[in-house]
């Protein structure tokens, strides 16, 4: 091979490098399971016909594993080489064949079962870095397109070296900072697959089939977990070992308390279905959802501790240092507020708080809902404030009524007739007690409320509209509590929740 050739191999495996290097740290961003090399490996094992795994597992033991992943950088190394070589000849190759191993790296994370919706990012962001990285390089071999450098072949070779070991470098360090990082993501999740959760003592009420209104575009009446909505301030998500967690009770209590994951887990458990909503929501928003959570009622860990008469609020405080400010008497008011450790019969998702995390009805996320829960301190709201509070919230947000129109879609056409007209509407722990629709400016109209579910969860609501007239209309909804109406005057979502009615445009042919 000639000069060119062994550095445009090297080309191709720094190249390579730096894919991988990128796509790992990105996963940190988007789950581990989206690194490209995870995904790879994850498919391969899963495409593996049984008789090769058989084979591999009694040939190489515990250590087939280790066995695949060498398997799977010599492969690589190879195909980045080969792109090097490729691309050294003619550009195009060798990037189409970078493209497309990005392409498999990509397709492989989409494939996976956890997927999340970004799951490709990280092969498309590595392989963008990838291409840089050997375009960089191939214009630094000899003979490269602008000619042979004037001042000698020993000046060339020193370019190409210098390119070639800062991107090697740069390569490697995202590569270990990925993998190292990711290693703890993975533990976390092997810890939260090997969870059995016990059994509630006290079950949720068994929820009437009629909680769901039969309609063509219909939000489910029950939030899917890998579709409720995530809101955090954590750019990664934490990791929390429940082996290591523990809670701290303290502040103005009689008695700390501390309490462990094995002491958690062998406490009364109660369940109970909450919908749990975002002050973040406008109005018409989805930033809310319903489910079945599991988990110890806050109110007996207080019970234990003993607050002072002056205390008014509990600090709660994640692992990542996020902090809600939660008013002490709704914790002990008897409602299920709950340290929570389960969601749909399952342990929390990661990105929902997993091990621990807090779940009041009645109160919007971000003043009681804290996700990979460690701490609760007992003070007041003269003395403590929290971390939305100081960026211009609302130290205390109990959820505002609001409803919202989710059949027919905005700017949908609709022939003239009967047209079924549903939604949800929630005023957690007071209950909706009523749903009225409007047509543009006629009348208020009773709808049909689906059966409920309980105060703290949402309720579906339908109507048919008799849409005689052609043309454009517009649609609104308000829901009543036992207090009367929803608010109708718009009402920004700053400082404590957004107000007004949500509307929707139709056209009727
Ligand atoms: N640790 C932590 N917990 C948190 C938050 C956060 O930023 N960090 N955001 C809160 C907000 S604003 C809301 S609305 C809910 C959202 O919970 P979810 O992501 O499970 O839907 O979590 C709350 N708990
Ligand atoms: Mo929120």
């Amino acid at each position: 091979m000639t000069a060119r050739r062994v550095r445009a191999a090297a080309a191709g495996l720094v190249a390579g490098l730096v894919t991988v290097g990128v796509g790992s740290v990105v996963a940190l961003f988007t789950g581990a399971g989206s690194s490209p090399l995870v995904a790879v490996g994850g498919a391969f094992v899963d495409a593996t016909p049984a008789w090769l795994k058989e084979f591999a597992t009694s040939t190489f033991g515990t250590d087939d594993k280790l066995v695949l992943q060498l398997g799977e950088v010599a492969v690589l190394a190879g195909l980045a080489a080969l792109a090097g070589l490729l691309a050294a000849w003619r550009w195009g190759a060798g990037a189409t064949l970078v493209v497309a191993l990005a392409a498999v790296g990509g397709l492989a994370a989409m494939s996976r079962p956890d997927a999340g919706t970004l799951a490709a990012v990280p092969s498309v962001a590595g392989g963008v870095a990838g291409l840089v990285a050997l375009r960089l390089l191939v214009d630094r071999l000899p003979g490269a397109s602008h000619g042979p450098d004037a001042r000698g072949p020993a000046l060339e070779r020193r370019r190409f070296l210098q390119a070639a070991t800062v991107a090697a470098a740069a390569g490697l360090v995202l590569l270990v900072v990925g993998r190292t990082v990711g290693a703890g993501a993975r533990a976390v999740r092997t810890a939260r697959d090997a969870l059995r959760l016990p059994q509630p003592s006290t079950s949720a009420a068994p929820v009437p089939a009629g909680v769901q209104v039969q309609a063509a575009g219909m939000e489910p009446w029950a939030t899917p977990p890998a579709d409720f909505y995530r809101i955090d301030t954590a750019l990664v998500v934490p990791q929390v070992d429940p082996a290591t967690w523990s809670l701290r009770v303290h502040g103005l209590v009689d008695h700390e308390v501390t309490l462990t994951w094995d002491q958690l887990l062998a406490e009364d458990l109660v369940e109970a279905w909450v919908t749990l909503a975002c002050v973040s929501n406008p109005v018409g928003g989805d930033l809310v959802g319903n489910q079945r959570w599991l988990g110890l009622p806050i109110r007996t860990l207080l019970e234990r501790a003993g607050p002072h008469r002056d205390a008014d609020m509990v600090l709660s405080r994640s692992a990542d240092g996020f902090t809600a400010s939660t008013p002490l008497d709704v914790l002990s008011d008897g409602r299920d507020a709950l340290l929570a450790i389960g969601m749909d019969g399952a342990p929390l998702p990661l990105e929902h708080g997993f091990p621990v995390r807090m779940v009041v009805p009645g109160l919007y996320g971000y003043v009681s809902a804290t996700k990979w829960v460690v701490d609760l301190e007992v003070t007041r709201f003269a003395d403590a404030s929290a971390y939305w509070t100081d960026r211009g919230w609302s130290p205390r947000g109990p959820v505002k009524t609001q409803s919202r129109i989710s059949v027919p879609r905005g700017g949908a056409d609709v022939p003239a007739g009967d047209v079924v007209v549903a939604g949800t509407a929630w005023a957690q722990h007071r209950g909706v007690t009523r749903v009225q629709v409007r047509v543009d400016d006629g009348a208020w109209a009773d709808a049909t409320l689906a059966d409920s579910g309980g105060i703290d969860s949402w309720r579906q609501w339908r109507w048919t509209w008799p849409a005689a007239s052609a043309g454009k209309h517009q649609l609104f909804v308000r829901a009543f509590d036992p207090d009367g109406p929803q608010s109708g005057a718009r009402v920004d979502v700053i400082p404590d929740g957004a107000e007004g009615y949500d509307t929707v445009d139709v056209h009727v042919h």
